[in-house]
């Protein structure tokens, strides 16, 4: 399955790239797809500098609502390149092996963990070491049944680095981290939704149209308001109550202050005044 066989109809390329190909579909869902099939979309330097120039392209693109990650073929992506990101660099010596680490570490996770757009983790297939650290930063996350996770790292005689130890504790009860973590055993995709690594999973088959509902809900979110919720919820989640108040007060007022749609009038006109709909069980309607 290339990227071109799965682009939906009427997906318009967002640029060239060798290792990701990028696409954003009439729903406004840009499509994200690790791009190295042959190497099972392993995570190479090159790879590494293309996604973070993706991400900036899909972030300042008018017309993508929604990212959706994933990878092309069998894989999500079976974690860093063993060769080109572990030996070849360690070989080009501690300054090249740094600014190595700093491209990894900047899109999986600086850049995609507080991305102004929803993000979604489709995990199609292998996912194994480095790759949980994009896969946590994604808001949300999708696996198909057939997918196969691993925190490989023991098994090829490293612990795991970077910040994939702590990406799994965001998500993970202890219990789950450290048996996968010191046992190197893979598993599945309905047992990441068991622990919550991810949403949900579905077969395969079905996996992409149930990813894509979902984006397309969020689509229709005031983009003011997502941002502002997203980024709330995982800045207040390392700050004190007291500290969380202040902080997410001053989120809300910056969003309504700052929300070209003005959807907060509209909710409450719509509620109290028009009676045309229930908070509580559905969006407003927006213009
Ligand atoms: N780094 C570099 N190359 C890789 C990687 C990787 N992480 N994963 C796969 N490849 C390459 C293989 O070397 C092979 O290359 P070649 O065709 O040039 O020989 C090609 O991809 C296909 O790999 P196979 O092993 O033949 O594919 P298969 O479908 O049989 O198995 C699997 C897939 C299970 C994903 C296997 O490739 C694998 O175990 N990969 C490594 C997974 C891993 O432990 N990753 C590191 C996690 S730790 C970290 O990220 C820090
Ligand atoms: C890992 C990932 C890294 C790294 C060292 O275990 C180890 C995964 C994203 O970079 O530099």
């Amino acid at each position: 399955m290339s990227p071109e066989e799965t682009e939906p109809a009427g997906a318009i390329p967002l640029g060239k790239w060798e290792t990701v190909a990028a696409e954003v579909d009439p729903d406004g869902i840009a499509w994200v797809t690790l791009d190295r099939p042959e190497k099972r979309n392993a995570m190479s330097p090159m790879l590494n500098k293309e996604m973070l120039q993706v991400l900036d392209v899909v972030e300042a693109d008018e017309r993508a609502r929604v990212l959706v990650l994933t990878g092309a073929g069998e894989s999500f992506s079976a974690g860093m390149d063993l060769k080109e990101y572990f030996r070849e660099v360690d070989a080009a010596g501690p300054v090249a092996r740094a600014r190595s680490r700093r491209e990894a570490n900047e899109w999986q996770y600086r850049r995609l963990r507080y991305f102004p757009k929803p993000t979604i983790a489709m995990v199609n297939g292998w996912c194994f070491g480095g790759a949980f650290t994009p896969l946590v930063a994604c808001d949300l996350a999708i696996a198909a049944d057939e997918a196969t996770f691993g925190l490989s790292e023991v098994n090829w005689g490293i612990p795991p680095g970077s910040v994939v130890s702590r990406a799994l504790a965001e998500v993970v009860p202890a219990r789950d981290a450290l048996y996968y973590i010191m046992t190197g055993r893979t598993f599945s995709g309905p047992q990441a939704a068991a622990m919550r690594l991810v949403n949900e999973s579905v077969p395969r088959e079905v996996l992409r149209d149930r990813t894509a509902d979902l984006a397309r809900q969020l689509a229709g979110v005031n983009r003011a308001v997502l941002e502002a919720a997203k980024v709330g919820f995982k800045r207040a989640r390392n700050m004190d109550w007291e500290a969380s108040e202040e902080y997410l007060y001053a989120k809300l007022d910056q969003s309504t202050a700052a929300d070209p749609e003005h959807g907060r009038e509209h909710g409450l006109s719509q509620f109290l005044d028009e009676k045309s709909f229930r908070p509580g069980l559905g969006a407003y309607r927006r213009g």
